[in-house]
């Protein structure tokens, strides 16, 4: 051992006895990394890190992270010894602990707040959900651009409110998958200086050593990026440590990335530096012999001593709650000097919306050429962004096809040293969701956008904005086959079926401008759940309100557009660019004497939340004849079907020619709708 009071020792080796027990009573859990990297978590937390354990959502703290969310153990033992305490449903610190030795225990079951990957809002302490791995690294990025954004506009002389550093904690599975080299690449170029990845170079992943399929310098690539690159040689060396977190302190152009090179399972007699450590418990006589190694009880399970506790309570159980009382105090004079920042700041860190957030939106005129609702969107997206000053985003390069630019000249751009609200993210969709649900996290209203076929490239940090209950706001344009020329690769097919699946999103696909509006509303209003704005690269009509049902109604998930006299002989359900088809079979079908209702349906899911009362207004039990029109495929319309329902939709690619010839192509016509209304009322009689 190297360089380690004893003091310290006794409590990283307790902390790493902590995890190992954890897994071991679990019967499942990964023990070698928490146990190996224990040292990094102790001189954060208790020496280096902004952070009152006290008030674990401190606006003013540093942020850590842990990317290897298979290690989570690290992070409960850290957050148990350290005496961080948890936040009631409101947010509100309790003084009872974040993580108890009873939560430790019971590592992995049902009800415990130690879950087998940390998530957010199930344990205090924990900044955000990680396991799928790189995830957490590339939403650091976003958490360090929002101390930044946060710094520019709310920072005044003599006020530096913002000045947080963010930590990552990744290993060789973070380094390997491409998420986080889009996002350090881009972090490089944004020139974060706040952000310190630390990776854990034990070359050991699950199938063994590292040399099996990455042989790469992690060192090089990132001094490529124009990062900062830091090395020590034995993660048991605190002094080297130390040294390196004050180089990350000390520079101001680049971010940092400290190699540390560990063992995993350190201690451990004979799984020390192997695979077999990663992924199962290491077994009794092995954790036996690595507390013996360690100079613990090697009998004693779940052991510590109270001057474990005493270590952290001494430095960062005084160091955090001066800092924060500090800040608060810096905060409460900010307060007199700039009341209305500070209202803002009191509303972003509630997480709600300024007073008059929607005052900018304005209804659209009706018009039969109408417009994209991409076009309208841009619109719409501008008006809110007046409303509310962090709303802030930007496309994975492909703003001019987007319509995400924020016009306002204040917004401005964010770049190298400089805070705007306008993100260049270039393409990089992963990265660019990843960032922007750290934006989120960090109490922005972030947004981010590319064509829908592309949703593909970012959907694993959609699912975990959902997993989350964070409100990131996903823009996708180029939604159909009405994208035409670009063909297949660019058309979605199956996308909206794909996306409803996750639980806990909103889909929006509005028919026209003033649903797109309605839309964005709902989207803001939803704060514990992402929103997706599917929208056409094609014009749209601007729906004749005065004749037809309000815009409103897409708060409610799906309303009725078009009514006839008295019950219908059947209802057409469309949403986005095909409820203009269905309106025109309504009326083909009426002037054949069929009485038809047209349901614009932008959000199923929303749909789904309502009453079953308004559900059944809309859409009748007894009207059993339906047809379904979208262009994509039937996953998912059943239940609003039924089985005399039919369906107009995709059941290919879609194909390379002009958007008017394909819709004829694929029968998105009329007619077509007509036959199929006929066909449903035959069957339902
Ligand atoms: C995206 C993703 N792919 C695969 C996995 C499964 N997995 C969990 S840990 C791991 C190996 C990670 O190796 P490393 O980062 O070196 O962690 P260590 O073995 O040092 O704990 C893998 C493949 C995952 N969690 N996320």
């Amino acid at each position: 051992m190297l360089s380690m009071t004893l003091s310290e020792k006794k409590t990283i080796d307790t902390m790493r006895a902590l995890a190992m027990d954890a897994v071991q009573a679990a019967k499942s859990g990964h023990p070698g990394t928490p146990v190996a990297l224990s040292p990094i978590a102790y001189l954060l937390y208790n020496e280096r890190m902004k952070y009152d354990p006290n008030r674990p959502n401190w606006p003013g703290r540093d942020r850590f992270i842990l990317s290897i969310g298979h290690a989570s153990t690290l992070i409960y033992a850290t957050l148990h010894v350290a005496g961080v305490k948890a936040l009631d449903d409101d947010g509100n610190p309790t003084d009872q602990p974040a993580v108890t030795l009873d939560d430790l225990k019971t590592f992995r079951q049902l009800g415990s707040r130690c879950a087998g990957h940390p998530e957010y809002g199930h344990v205090a302490g924990v900044e955000m959900t990680t396991g799928p791995l790189a995830a957490g690294v590339a939403s650091s990025v976003g958490f360090a651009m929002a101390n930044n954004w946060l710094a520019a506009r709310y920072n005044k002389p003599g006020f530096d409110l913002f000045d947080a550093n963010v930590y990552a904690l990744c290993g060789d599975g973070c380094m390997m998958e491409g998420l986080s080299s889009e996002a350090a690449s881009l972090a490089g170029h944004l020139q974060l200086s706040n952000l310190c990845w630390i990776y854990d170079l034990n070359k050991i992943t699950i199938e063994g050593d590292t040399e099996l399929a990455f042989t790469e310098s992690v060192a090089d690539r990132f001094a490529a990026y124009a990062w900062n690159v830091r090395e020590v040689e034995d993660v048991n060396d605190l002094p080297a440590l130390r040294q390196a977190f004050d180089a990350f302190e000390a520079e101001h152009e680049r971010p940092t990335l400290i190699i540390v090179k560990s063992k995993i399972a350190y201690g451990a007699p004979t799984k020390e530096g192997k695979a077999s450590a990663h992924g199962a418990p290491l077994g009794d006589d092995e954790i036996a012999g690595a507390k013996a190694f360690y100079g613990l009880d090697p009998d004693a399970k779940f052991a510590r001593d109270d001057d474990v506790y005493q270590q952290f309570a001494q430095n960062l159980g005084k160091r955090g709650p001066e800092l924060s009382a500090a800040w608060d105090a810096k905060f409460a004079s900010y307060r007199e000097a700039y009341p209305e920042l500070a209202a803002e700041l009191d509303l972003i860190f509630a997480g709600k919306l300024p007073q008059d957030w929607d005052k900018a939106l304005e209804p659209f005129p009706a018009d039969e050429k109408g417009m994209a609702s991409r076009a309208s969107s841009g619109k719409v997206l501008n008006r809110l962004a007046a409303g509310i000053p962090w709303l802030i985003g930007g496309s994975a390069d492909l703003t001019p096809s987007n319509n995400t630019w924020l016009y306002d000249e204040a917004a401005g751009v964010f770049a190298p040293k400089q805070a705007g609200r306008n993100i260049r993210f270039g393409v990089r969709e992963n990265a660019m969701a990843a960032i922007t649900n750290g934006l989120v996290l960090s109490g922005l209203r972030g947004y981010c956008a590319t064509f829908f076929v592309f949703a593909d490239y970012l959907r694993p940090m959609l699912r975990l904005a959902a997993l989350m209950k964070i409100p990131t706001l996903f823009v996708f344009t180029h939604d159909s086959i009405g994208v035409g020329e670009d063909g297949p690769t660019h058309q979605p097919v199956e996308h909206l079926a794909s996306c409803r699946a996750i639980p806990n999103v909103a889909v929006f696909r509005p028919a026209d401008a003033n649903e797109v509006s309605e839309a964005y509303k709902a989207a803001m209003l939803l704060t514990e759940t992402p929103s997706l704005m599917v929208l056409t690269r094609q014009n749209l009509p601007t729906v004749d309100r005065t004749r037809y049902g309000a815009a409103s109604g897409v708060a409610k998930g799906a309303y009725v557009l078009a009514d006839c006299e008295g019950t219908p002989d059947v209802v057409l359900i469309g949403t986005g660019s095909e409820v203009d088809l269905c309106l025109k079979a309504a009326d083909k079908l009426g002037e054949e004497g069929v009485k038809a209702r047209v349901v614009s349906a932008p959000c199923l899911e929303l749909f789904a939340r309502q009453s079953a009362e308004y559900r059944e207004s809309v859409l009748p039990k007894e009207v059993k004849a339906r047809v379904g029109v979208e262009l994509g495929v039937e996953l998912g319309w059943g239940r609003l079907l039924g089985d005399a329902g039919k369906f107009l939709g995709m059941t290919s690619f879609g194909d390379s020619a002009p958007a008017a010839k394909l819709m004829e192509h694929f029968g998105f016509t009329v007619d077509n709708v007509v036959a199929l209304a006929k066909e449903s009322i035959a069957e339902a009689r």
